[in-house]
């Protein structure tokens, strides 16, 4: 097993932290791997109800391994390939994911490092973090479904002057422009997101994926389709275990203990 990731799972929380801490953890082709393999899991293993990536070290991920990518070397490479193979699968895997996946950056997030962040469901970022769409430094085009995510989250305006510009944002101004959903003191950082992790890996995880399921898809639906859309999930939300708990719970006046079923 690689150790560019390091996995661990408890309480129904699945860790993942990227460790190639030397390199900003950058992506090579091992961790894309293993990346790949811990999101699997969690699509598969029915005790996984939550995710967590983070980075270790100073750096959640400085994006694709540029080491390995010496023009001298390398002529004319096909990086389409390097996108189809490993990126847009790890995006596809997040996003498809029934379960939410929560990213604590805890430090700076460079090119695909930062679209991957952002491809999360909820991300929470240290003070000190910094995010850089470092493509254009290098004649690249944003990837990781970059330019998809931050046009909607940001608007087309502050998406493009970030792009073109490839200037640092700091974790202050992702939280004030919707990038993010919070900043937290680097201290703390580890110990909300884990608070965070825990409260989603006890909660209704059925219904929790119908809610991602519904608001990614709202993107390419009318608000005609979109009730459509609410009303099916919803009925299929109300044959669930948890919905009885839920209500049982609230008319006994006690906590509901969620299955995820
Ligand atoms: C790195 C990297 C790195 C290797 C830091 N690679 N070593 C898709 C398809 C295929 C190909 C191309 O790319 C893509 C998608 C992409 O992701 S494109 C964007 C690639 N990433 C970048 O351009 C970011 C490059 N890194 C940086 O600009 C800086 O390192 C940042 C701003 C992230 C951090 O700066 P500092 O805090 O000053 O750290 P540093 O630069 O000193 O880096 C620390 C070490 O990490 C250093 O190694 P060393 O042995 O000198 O201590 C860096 O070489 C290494 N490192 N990023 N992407």
């Amino acid at each position: 097993m690689s150790d560019t990731v390091k996995v661990a799972l408890a309480d129904g929380l699945l860790r993942l932290t990227l460790n190639r801490p030397d390199k900003l953890n950058s992506f090579n082709d091992e961790m894309h791997l293993a990346l790949r393999a811990g999101f699997q899991r969690a699509h598969d293993d029915n005790d996984v109800r939550a995710v967590l990536l983070t980075g270790s070290g100073r750096g959640f991920c400085a994006g694709q391994d540029l080491g390995d990518r010496d023009p001298r070397k390398e002529t004319r490479p096909d990086l389409g390939r390097t996108i189809e193979t490993f990126y847009n699968p790890l995006v596809r895997l997040i996003r498809s994911l029934d379960k939410p996946v929560i990213c604590a950056v805890n430090g700076v997030a460079a090119g695909a490092g930062a679209n991957i962040a952002i491809a999360c469901d909820i991300v929470l970022a240290a003070r000190s973090a910094k995010f850089i769409q470092a493509f254009s430094k290098i004649g690249l085009v944003p990837d990781s479904g970059g330019t998809w995510t931050l046009a909607r989250l940001i608007g087309e305006a502050r998406a493009k002057a970030l792009t073109l510009l490839a200037e640092q944002l700091t974790a202050e101004t992702a939280a004030s422009w919707g990038l993010i959903w919070r900043v937290v003191d680097d201290a703390e950082l580890m110990n909300e997101a884990e608070a965070l992790g825990k409260k989603l890996a006890t909660g209704p995880t059925f219904g929790l994926g119908l809610i991602k399921q519904a608001l990614q898809a709202s993107a390419g639906n009318t608000l005609d389709q979109q009730l459509d859309l609410e009303r099916d999930l919803q009925r299929r939300a109300g044959q669930s275990a948890d919905y009885a708990e839920g209500v049982l719970a609230f008319l006994d006046k006690r906590q509901p203990a969620f299955s995820g079923r």
